[in-house]
């Protein structure tokens, strides 16, 4: 097998050559391809400087996901890092694309950086519910300081090359187009300086008020996870006048109960569940997406306005329409404010905020589609309106047009039969807020072309979204699986369950709002039947009384003037006295019970999805729950969450609660199989 390390003389500078595509992970090869080629490097006399590139599209991106968990082939990343640092004439990393992780502890143990302007610079282990764990806790605050080390390693977010510049991770920004050259310059121009800069000789000062800063500051952005505190907790040993051998001792205990524990198991299962997701099967291999130039949304609204704006940053031009002219410069004026908004935080220039705008066409007139290679409609859920609707597009739009609806819930297929061309139309079920949530639903319909798909499921990147490929079924992926939730928790309520127990045990899981809380966001008057003398739930007493929800400052909560939420005494009696109609006897739950009763079903529901073929995999229904919904990722989705709960007490779970327990699920159970 020939190595992905090759190595190049350009005078007394050794140039090592990394070629391993796609993104020059550092697995077993690398290392050993590495670990040989400095070793030559330093060996030879001749050799004054080392420059160490990487051909294609990045710089190392970071240690190699798949090699996890498995028994370790060749040389440690860590053992690698630290025999180039200890060598005796400079090493220059040459930076371009991102320099990730590993990737970013290879260049922090080489003695300068150099980097393109377009690099970016970053440690994301903590997305992997790790810690950068080849001496990089340990070497990026005795550069970089405390602070930017603590920000860096806690959220895993990358920085630009001039903001490594100024924190002194990177000695010099060099051409875009020049970096081979110019690094073999810079190596030149460095080979003969002495002391050699080694980061793990260096010290540095603690700063626990930055510490502290920052964790106020991110403390709920890292509610639930164990990674950020390791990090933080390597850095401040760093820092804490512990040797550099004592930091990396430390650095490797954290890193290995963090690698063992779940909690990176789920994170790590997710990274690639995620990418998995964009692979479509059954499509034939010749299959070419549909170039998409123009973009039509029909509606104006929240999610209509929200749809345009993924477009508009990604400078595909949107025609919008609607019905009347009010709506229309309501929609367009949301867009804008939105836009302004981020601009004033800092997010877009004044001039990138008009540029967007400038890409936006509201118009009244349906006949304006005519040019849009793809028209998504996003308009009240009502199917006569709907089919009524995409037969006009079928006049409308131009051949080989993609027709999407946004529907949460109806049928594809039957919208389809509407046109004369079924094979064009597809769902894109975008979740509100459009513009935020990650998540797109895209559904299949039966008659749906292979093209079709493979152009919507392509659009996600540019857009920002992660693409899941649904089938057709009622709620498709995502609401079918919650709908399965609101039976098990009106029922503890029936039993004397308060709503707000049954949120918090949500909450403390880590889902960003509970059962009640989303009923008062969404609306408790959503469905309801408006007759407040007819009360046969708990939902209708509560709408009779006029608590809809958030919307009228009170539902299953009060609500206060800033929307902050209150257990209701009045909510409490309703409950109280719409279950003493009803004779129902009190009963009560623990914590696990409670999770259990609500969890269960939707894993229960998720397994059945899987069988009929609605999802392609048990990864994708994951990925619907973490982008769509806020499942914590650290617990990797309610189908990976179920393997690590047991299937078989899934199933007795389900059994206990009187649910009937999916086919799927109890054969899997009593193979011992996981999802
Ligand atoms: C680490 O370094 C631990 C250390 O501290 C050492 C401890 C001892 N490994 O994302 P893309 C695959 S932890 C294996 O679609 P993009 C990916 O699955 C690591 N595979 O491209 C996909 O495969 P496929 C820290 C990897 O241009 C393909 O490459 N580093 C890895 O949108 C293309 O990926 C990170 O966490 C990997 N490290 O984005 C960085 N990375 O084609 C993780 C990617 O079969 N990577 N693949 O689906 C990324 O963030 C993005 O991939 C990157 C490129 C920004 C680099």
């Amino acid at each position: 097998m020939t190595s992905p390390i090759r190595t190049e003389r350009h005078g007394d500078v050794l140039v090592i050559i990394s070629d391993n595509p796609p993104v020059n992970a550092l697995g077993a090869a690398v290392r050993s391809g590495l670990d040989a080629a400095i070793r030559q490097g330093v060996a030879d006399a001749s050799v004054t400087a080392i420059v160490i590139r990487c051909d294609g599209r990045t710089f190392f991106a970071g240690a190699d996901i798949t090699e996890f968990g498995k028994p370790m082939q060749g040389p440690g990343l860590g053992e690698v890092i630290d025999m180039t640092e200890a060598a005796d004439k400079p090493v220059v990393a040459a930076i371009h694309g991102t320099a990730l992780g590993g990737g970013c502890e290879v260049a922090l143990g080489c003695h300068y950086r150099v980097a393109v302007p377009s690099a970016k610079i970053g440690v994301p282990e903590v997305k992997l519910g790790l810690l950068p764990g080849a001496g990089g806790t340990q070497r990026l605050p005795r550069i970089a300081g405390v602070a930017l080390a603590v920000q860096m390693t806690a959220l895993g977010d990358p920085i630009s090359a001039t903001r490594a510049a100024e924190a002194g991770l990177v000695d010099r920004v060099v051409g875009e187009d020049s970096l081979a050259a110019d690094a073999i310059a810079f190596a030149k121009e460095v080979a003969a300086k002495r002391p050699i800069p080694r980061a793990s000789e260096r010290s540095v000062q603690p700063d626990p008020e930055a510490i502290e800063a920052f964790k106020k500051a991110q403390g709920r952005k890292m509610r639930g996870f164990d990674a950020p505190a390791a990090n933080i907790a390597c850095v401040e040993k760093a820092s804490s006048g512990a040797s550099f051998a004592e930091g990396i001792a430390y650095e490797r205990q954290e890193f290995m109960t963090l690698m063992t524990g779940t909690q990176s198991a789920a994170q790590r299962y997710m990274f690639f569940a995620e990418r998995q997701a964009a692979k479509i099967n059954g499509l034939p291999a010749d299959t070419r997406p549909r170039p998409i130039r123009k973009v039509g949304v029909i509606g104006a609204g929240t999610m209509g306005g929200g749809i345009s704006m993924n477009f508009l940053q990604a400078g595909i031009p949107v025609t919008i329409v609607e019905t009347a002219q009010e709506a229309l410069d309501r929609g367009t004026g949301v867009i804008r404010k939105n836009y302004e908004n981020s601009a004033a935080k800092g997010r877009y220039t004044a001039e990138k905020v008009e540029g967007m705008m400038g890409l936006l066409t509201p118009t009244l007139s349906l006949d304006d589609l005519a040019g849009c290679d793809l028209i998504i409609e996003a308009i009240y859920e009502n199917m006569d309106v709907k089919k009524e609707l995409f037969a006009k597009l079928d006049k409308i739009a131009k051949p080989g047009a993609i027709l999407a609806s946004n529907t949460s819930y109806l049928n594809i297929d039957e919208i389809a039969a509407a046109t004369s061309r079924p094979e064009d139309v597809v769902g894109m079920h975008f979740f509100s807020p459009a513009n935020v949530m990650k998540l797109l639903e895209v559904v299949r319909g039966a008659k749906t072309a292979p093209d079709v798909l493979a152009t919507v499921m392509a659009l996600a990147k540019p857009i920002g979204k992660v693409a899941v490929v649904s089938g057709v079924c009622p709620g498709f992926i995502g609401n079918r699986m919650l709908s399965q939730r609101g039976a098990p928790a009106n029922q503890m309520l029936m039993e004397g369950v308060a709503p707000e127990r049954i949120d918090k045990v949500l909450t403390d899981f880590g889902m960003p709002m509970g059962v009640y809380q989303m009923s008062d966001l969404a609306g408790v008057d959503i469905g309801w039947h408006r007759d407040p003398t007819r009360i046969e739930s708990i939902r209708d007493a509560l709408a009779a009384k006029g608590r809809w929800g958030q919307k009228t400052g009170k539902g299953f909560y009060d609500y206060d003037e800033k929307r902050q939420p209150t257990p209701s005494p009045e909510t409490r009696a309703i409950i109280d006295e719409f279950r003493a109609k009803g004779g129902h006897a009190a009963k009560d739950y623990s914590d696990d019970e409670i999770l259990a009763g609500l969890l269960y079903p939707m894993v229960n529901e998720g397994a059945k999805i899987l069988d009929e073929g609605m999802a392609q995999r048990a990864s994708d229904i994951d990925t619907v729950w973490i982008y769509g919904y806020g499942w914590p990722v650290y617990r990797g989705g309610p189908m990976f969450w179920a393997n690590t709960v047991g299937l078989d007490k899934v199933v007795a779970g389900l059994e206990a609660q009187g649910v009937a327990v999916a086919p799927l699920l109890r054969r899997k159970a009593e193979a011992g199989e996981l999802f």
